[in-house]
């Protein structure tokens, strides 16, 4: 009898022991683009760079290909708590606040060392903005830089005239009305499908989605205008950052800090080996003409002066800082 107690007492005592190290949180983690894409490749490691710091107290399962939201939903997902965490190509929410579309402005940072000077610069008001919607910055990771995807010989922007043009958020819409095309708006999930069924023949984005689409099977040429370079933004509901530990917090901010120069890193590695791997499909892949170039800077003046409008002193404030560190 006695022993019987001790060892009750014992087992009991173990449990309470081994009670904190198993408390576990469990965080979802919504994202939009496809499972090998390198974004979502990326908020996998991230992930495992948690689970493997707090010894698997925060695990994140991350949900790629907009299978959990779609991507315009996500934002809102996490600052209603749906989920913890989750990324979004922060320019879908430009009618939002115009402080998440300046990435989106063609022809102001189209090298990754300007995308990261213009981060730099944006990366405040982003974080005083989201700090108003209850949620919080982790990381931001840059697409490679937009080029034109289309199935005829695009010499001028009137070559754009009347094309079914996919658009993936505000910006790429408003180019479409400024050139004469007819925008479908048709996320990256989509665009497979929109493909195959000819809904859209024409669109700009990076050789990353062209080639996670399959572009080359409806479409033939690649105009590689380095036109911008949006980023996707990894973001936490503040509530549900806060009710973490001490230790588990610094272990998120640590991954995220990794996150984000591993990001950067693999964005501008993958580039030219997207472009490659079109070309390999048979793309015909292009500068753009003179003329083309010149047709486009023009539709950047005009978005500029559009968002510069929208956004104000304090939209005017962040260009002006941009320019003075990018000279
Ligand atoms: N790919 C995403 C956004 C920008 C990009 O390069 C897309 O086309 O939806």
């Amino acid at each position: 009898m006695k022993h019987r107690t001790r060892f009750g007492l014992g087992l009991a005592g173990a449990l309470l022991l081994a009670a904190p190290a198993m408390a576990q949180t469990k965080w979802n983690l919504p994202a939009a683009y496809p499972p090998d894409n390198f974004h979502t490749e990326n908020l996998n490691a991230f992930a495992k760079d948690v689970a493997d710091a707090t010894g698997g107290k925060l695990q994140i399962t991350v949900h790629g290909n907009a299978s959990l939201f779609k991507a315009p939903e996500i934002k809102r997902a996490v600052q209603t708590g749906q989920a913890q965490v989750g990324e979004v190509l922060m320019s879908l929410h430009e009618n939002e606040d115009p402080v998440y579309g300046l990435d989106v402005v063609p022809f102001l940072a189209t090298s990754f060392e300007q995308a990261k000077k213009l981060w730099d610069v944006q990366k405040p008001a982003i974080e005083k903005k989201f700090a108003s919607q209850g949620l919080m910055l982790l990381f931001a990771v840059p697409w490679p830089p937009q080029g034109i995807f289309a199935k005829k010989d695009i010499n001028t922007v009137e070559d754009l005239k009347g094309v079914k043009w996919r658009s993936y958020n505000p910006g790429t819409a408003r180019i479409a009305e400024l050139v004469g095309a007819q925008p479908v708006t048709v996320q990256a999930a989509d665009l497979p499908q929109a493909l195959a069924t000819g809904v859209v023949t024409t669109f700009m984005t990076s050789g990353a989605t062209g080639y996670d689409s399959k572009v080359w099977e409806s479409l033939s040429h690649f105009y590689d205008t380095q036109a911008w370079i949006p980023k996707n933004l990894t973001f936490v509901n503040k509530a549900a950052f806060d009710a973490l530990d001490k230790p588990t917090q610094e272990a998120v901010l640590k991954a995220a800090k990794s996150a984000e120069e591993r990001g950067w890193k693999t964005a501008q590695e993958k580039t030219k080996w997207y472009v490659d791997q079109m070309a390999a499909k048979g793309m015909k892949i292009q500068p753009p003409s003179a003329e083309l170039k010149a047709g486009l800077q023009k539709v950047g003046e005009q978005l500029t002066q559009d968002w510069l409008k929208k956004a104000g002193s304090d939209g005017q404030a962040i260009i002006d800082s941009y320019k003075k560190a990018a000279m």
